[in-house]
């Protein structure tokens, strides 16, 4: 794709730039994000203790390789360079979580000021450097104290985060005008307490929508205690991972798979917080797992309090279908190997591998997903503002003999996404920004590291940083608020 400008003379291009085919609007923000427990190391310092994920990651066979986050990126150490790294790069805006146990070690109680002066001076150096600040406070890293009280199944967690969150943003509130309650409650509740993958491994179906429950309960109080303590003007969000749900045929068997996996998925979690109810035919299809009788009157009030920007993670599509008689079950789900689904009282619906290209999540790239799926939620959820607060790819990169990381693959896959949020945009729906995920190779999760999506090498050895090609290339698209002309990076 090649940006055709509509001026003709380039070299007398005024300050703000004519708009081009491939330009984005005005103010569009170029993001990076990463996540606390992925990057910062530093695990048993400045009183920090642990999450679920400390204790999650060394359960022997929890994690590939038997990796845990202990040092990952060792980000605590080298906030200055990474600040300036960001700077380099031109990124607008950087997307970073707090880690709870460094702010309020057992969940409850008084603050660590230790842990609140690490972020204070991290949110001081991206300010200096002209870089905005957006805040995730959860990015699922739950004090082990809380889980050992019942974890998210448990309604007194939401008052407990509700409390957390109120130190955080009396704290930090003043510069920080971006606060997102939770990052993809999803997979905290069906990947935390169904299939069991991620902290705290749980496979409790019953428990995971409970979970769920309690998680956008704390979203709701979160947003109410917020908008307490935050300056008018300041900006109140919640990130999901909503997904494009696909089938291969138009037979009403699959279709109706279709609409189980976005009623889980999607609309379990987008009508609450945007319409004030639950979906009645989730209600309906879940009836074998739940009651739903931990949903309280005032609840869903609560949960529905308006917010100012919908996140939006986007990854790959799904592609899903009804188990036919007799035949096997399919999982490619591509959210880890566990014997138990995350998906509750969907046992009969197969997860099938879409063709064509891979990412090393083995997740297929396919940027129609994520076009489809901002029109839709701009379309049956009006009003909202969204942000892309994930979107990358990970791949098998590698330093060169020249020490350089070339990763066209990777380009490719955010010039194809970044296009249909474009394309998006000019479709009338109203997307402020994206972030990059991620900006530096992190802990992967379930996978440790093993999957690299930085657009930052780290040789984890070392902690050496080495920008890689689709770094130099996001730049340049920063830059000209426009997607490049060429894929190639000049050696
Ligand atoms: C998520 C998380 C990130 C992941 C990323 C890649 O969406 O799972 O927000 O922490 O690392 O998505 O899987």
């Amino acid at each position: 794709m090649s940006a055709v400008q509509l001026g003709t003379d380039q070299s007398a291009q005024p300050a703000s730039r004519p708009r081009t085919v491939e330009g984005f609007p005005a103010g569009f923000r170029w993001g990076a994000a990463t996540a606390a427990y992925q990057i910062e190391g530093a695990v048993h310092e400045d009183g920090r203790s642990p999450s679920i994920w400390d204790t999650f990651s060394h359960r022997p066979g929890a994690v590939h390789n038997a990796d845990n986050g202990d040092i990952a990126a060792d980000h605590y150490h080298r906030i200055a360079e990474d600040v300036r790294l960001m700077a380099d790069l031109g990124i607008t805006d950087y997307r970073f979580s707090l880690a709870w146990t460094r702010i309020q070690p057992t969940g409850q109680g008084p603050a660590n000021q230790a842990g609140l002066d690490f972020y204070q001076r991290l949110v001081d150096a991206l300010l200096e450097h002209g870089i905005t600040p957006t805040v995730t406070a959860y990015h699922w890293d739950l004090p082990q104290d809380l889980e050992d009280a019942g974890g998210w199944p448990n309604r007194d967690t939401a008052y407990r985060f509700a409390e957390y969150l109120g130190i955080a943003a009396t704290a930090l509130g003043d510069r920080v005008s971006t606060w997102t309650t939770l990052n993809e409650p999803w997979c905290s509740a069906f990947l935390g307490y169904s299939s069991g993958v991620h902290a705290p491994g749980r496979s409790e179906p019953a428990s995971s929508l409970a979970a769920a429950h309690h998680l956008l309960l704390a979203h709701g109080l979160g947003v109410g205690v917020l908008r307490d303590i935050l300056p008018a003007g300041h900006t109140v969000a919640l990130t999901l991972n909503p997904s494009t749900v696909r089938a291969p045929t138009d037979e009403p068997v699959d279709q109706d798979a279709v609409r189980r996996i976005d009623g889980l998925a999607n609309r379990l979690f987008l009508d609450p917080v945007l319409r004030g109810e639950y979906p009645a035919d989730v209600l309906a299809d879940t009836v074998s797992v739940t009651d739903w009788s931990f949903v309280r009157q005032s609840d869903l009030a609560e949960i529905s309090r308006p917010i100012d920007l919908l996140g939006v993670n986007y990854y790959t599509p799904m592609l899903v279908s009804a188990r036919r008689p007799g035949a096997d079950a399919v999982r490619a789900d591509g959210h880890g190997a566990s014997s138990h689904s995350p998906w509750p009282a969907a046992d009969d619906i197969d997860f099938l591998h879409p063709a064509g290209r891979r990412t090393r999540m083995d997740w297929a790239v396919d940027g129609t997903g994520l076009h489809q799926l901002l029109v839709r939620l701009g379309r049956d959820y009006p009003g909202i503002p969204m942000m892309i607060t994930e979107n990358g790819a990970a791949y098998d990169d590698y330093v060169d003999p020249t020490g350089r990381v070339r990763d066209p693959e990777r380009i490719s896959y955010l010039r194809e996404h970044l296009g249909a949020v474009r394309s998006a945009i000019g479709d009338g729906v109203d997307v402020r920004g994206y972030f990059v995920w991620s900006l530096l190779d992190n802990f992967e999760w379930a996978y440790g590291y093993s999957k690299r999506f930085g657009i930052v090498y780290v040789d984890f050895a070392t902690q050496r940083r080495i920008p890689k090609d689709s770094a130099r290339w996001y730049a340049a698209a920063a830059a000209a608020n426009e997607l490049p002309v060429q894929d190639e990076i000049a050696d």
